[in-house]
């Protein structure tokens, strides 16, 4: 869902490749490690970090009238709140 793209010495950008949807997930979380390989094994050249993406609710789903016209009755005694 997400790609991280660093070039060089640069600190990495964090890319959405996908598409989100907060119904399916509201929250994404990994692991990112950073390695310099230049560095001697002993000066412990890795790092990692837990990374957390909150998905925001949008309201994403239109609104629907069937095609056809629609019509009912109702009896003019129905009470408050009938249906
Ligand atoms: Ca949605």
């Amino acid at each position: 869902m997400f790609e991280i793209v660093s070039e060089g010495d640069e600190a990495g950008e964090l890319y959405l490749v996908g598409n989100l949807d907060y119904e399916d997930a509201t929250e994404y979380i990994f692991e990112v490690c950073a390695t310099n390989p230049t560095a001697p094994t002993s000066a412990n050249p890795t790092a990692t970090q837990t990374v957390t993406v909150s998905v925001s609710d949008v309201n994403d789903n239109f609104p629907y009238c069937p095609p056809c016209p629609f019509s009912t009755s109702v009896a003019e005694n129905a009470g408050t709140g009938s249906s």
